[in-house]
């Protein structure tokens, strides 16, 4: 049966398990928006088609597939700019929709065109594949290219746009193939390298697992755990990949942030590397807490990209393939053979545990406005179980890495890119992935959560589940530490303070959402309980102490060594 392009292009999306779409729509989307959700897609309309991206990005990190958002010509295309560079500096799949103009139009010399600028041209460099369906029948041919080319290697963005003068054309076509039948699904690593693999595994004293953020955004954590549980071995996190896999979360250290971590490093003689661009953050797997033990370390690294072997350090044994794929090959080997934890294991998860529990006692408390260390102790410590924690915000995160108390099995936040005003899209958009039967909390910095503010109404039309503790200082206030250490204290701090008299909590009321507004350590954690219990999303206005929250963040220089080993 003849189908319409548009029609075309949401079969090839559902061929991949992709159901849900956002965007803001205009004549180039209407029809495709009709029949999405008469289809059954979650179709969500943002106030911002950067929001857009980002709530896009979020179902792709919750479900392990690609994820699509659409943009209206001209202005609506230029929204999306920083959401694909933002999905490129993050691998995340996301497929940005574009519409244009006729072609007859784009092609005139003639001036004064609306809504008109030349796109795909302008976001090569931004996303891994930049085409057009300029005639019907190619329609299979550049979706396909995008999703193969989306998933291939390292993942990431791709742009395809989508014409005024094709939309409505009709297509003969086969219903749509799997997508074995057109893209690698599953690739296995090579018998030999994996038995090479195995045996530097059983020869180790005290491996290690480097765990990073592919693990969580391909959802292979069960995979993990049962390679982890064979190796009984320490779980060593990135800080791109801060979510804890289930049944892992006592073994599993944040690199650098904690002192469990940086023994297990130093002290390890095989680094098993998943998921990980091992990138500044992890100081390129031979910088900083690497240097003391190198001689001594085998590295294997499970990569899907094969031309990321041996750029930002050597690898003895690469695994190229889907790790999802592989990472059962090394636990199928490895069943009949299960290590023994080393008693070193016991003193770093109970060493971590008790810097956990002392870090909740001894940070700052007492004060009005409150501690922004204890604002994240307290918060975290009402984190609902098995919730969704987002994050955004400069200073307020850079708290988190040190005081946060829970151990969500996913979090949402973009460590590379660091777009700040990611975080009530993320929530959103993993909510809607969700199918907002878990809680969404978003911890975040004032200023980072007004960027996207109005996403709060849709929150609030979707009926999401979400509190969002927001650390007010009315400042930018990683960048009014950044002038106190730049120029001293007491120096002008240009930009980056705005008005005190804004009271978000009534912003929240405005958009139907519920409001909160606190200044006391205890009233933190049973504010959010009355947000959740109130049916609505919340948003809890936390006064923070502005000269803590720009002069006292903990673990400063550890991040400041991510910046090229120690060099801006
Ligand atoms: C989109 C974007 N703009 C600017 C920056 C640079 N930046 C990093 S942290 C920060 C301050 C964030 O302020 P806020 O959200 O209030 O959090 P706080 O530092 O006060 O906790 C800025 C401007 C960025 N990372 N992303």
């Amino acid at each position: 049966m003849p189908v319409k392009v548009y029609e075309r292009i949401l079969q090839l999306f559902e061929a991949e398990g992709i159901n849900t779409l956002f965007g803001i729509p205009d004549p180039n989307f209407v029809h495709m928006f009709h029949l999405a959700e008469e289809r059954g897609w979650n179709v969500v309309a943002p106030h911002h088609e950067e929001s857009a991206g980002f709530m896009a990005e979020a179902v792709s990190r919750m479900t392990g597939k690609p994820a699509v958002c659409i943009g209206t010509l001209g202005p609506g295309v230029a929204n999306l700019a920083g959401a694909m560079m933002c999905a490129k500096v993050e691998n995340s799949p996301v497929v940005f929709l574009g519409g244009q103009r006729a072609r007859i139009t784009e092609q005139r010399v003639r001036r004064g065109r609306i809504q008109f600028v030349q796109q795909a041209a302008l976001f090569e460099n931004s996303v891994k594949y930049s085409a057009s369906i300029e005639y019907a029948d190619q329609t299979d041919e550049v979706i396909r290219e995008g999703l193969r080319t989306a998933l291939n290697g390292t993942p990431g963005p791709v742009y395809i746009e989508y014409p005024q003068h094709v939309i409505q054309q009709e297509l003969d076509v086969p219903p749509p193939v799997e997508p074995s039948a057109y893209r690698l699904v599953g690739q296995t690593a090579g018998a030999d390298k994996v038995a090479e693999a195995v045996a530097a595994i059983r020869a180790a004293k005290q491996p290690i697992l480097l765990v990073g953020h592919g693990v969580h955004t391909s959802r292979a954590g069960a995979q993990v755990k049962a390679l982890a549980d064979l190796m009984a071995c320490p779980v060593i996190q990135t800080s791109g990949g801060t979510s804890y896999i289930e049944g892992l979360e006592d073994r599993t250290f944040p690199y650098g942030f904690s002192p469990s971590s940086i023994d297990a490093v130093v002290t390890s003689d095989l680094c098993l590397a998943i998921g990980t661009e091992l990138g500044e953050p992890v100081h390129f797997g031979r910088g900083r807490h690497w240097v003391a033990n190198e001689a001594n370390r085998t590295w294997i690294l499970i990569e899907q990209d094969a031309s990321a072997i041996g750029v930002n350090r050597s690898i003895d044994v690469p695994l190229i393939g889907d790790l999802r794929a592989v990472v059962p090959q090394l636990a199928d080997a490895l069943k009949d053979t299960p290590r023994t934890a080393t008693p070193e294991l016991d003193a770093w998860i109970r060493q971590d545990a008790d810097r956990l529990a002392e870090l909740a006692e001894t940070a700052p408390s007492g004060q009005t406005p409150v501690h922004p260390a204890r604002l994240s102790v307290e918060a975290t410590k009402a984190f609902p179980k098995d919730g969704i924690m987002v994050r955004d915000g400069g200073a307020t995160t850079i708290f988190g890495w040190t005081y946060s108390q829970a151990k969500p099995h996913d979090v949402i936040w973009n460590q590379n890119f660091g777009h700040l005003g990611t975080g009530l899209p993320y929530a959103v958009g993993a909510g809607v992935a969700d199918g907002g039967r878990r809680p969404l909390m978003l911890i975040t910095g004032d200023s980072s959560f007004l960027f996207q503010i109005a996403e709060l109404e849709t929150a609030a039309r979707l009926n999401l589940p979400l509190v969002c503790v927001v650390a007010v200082d009315y400042a930018w206030g990683l960048e009014v530490g950044v002038y106190k250490r730049t120029f001293g204290h007491g120096s002008r701090e240009t930009g980056t303070h705005w008005s005190t008299a804004t009271r978000l909590d009534k912003v929240a009321e405005g958009f139907g959402c519920y409001g909160e507004y606190v200044e006391r350590d205890e009233d933190i954690a049973p504010a959010i309980k009355r947000a959740y219990a109130s049916g609505r999303p919340g948003v809890i206005h936390v006064a923070v102490d502005p000269k803590a929250n720009s002069e006292e963040m903990p673990s400063y220089d550890e991040f400041r060594t991510w910046y090229a080993e120690g060099q801006q």
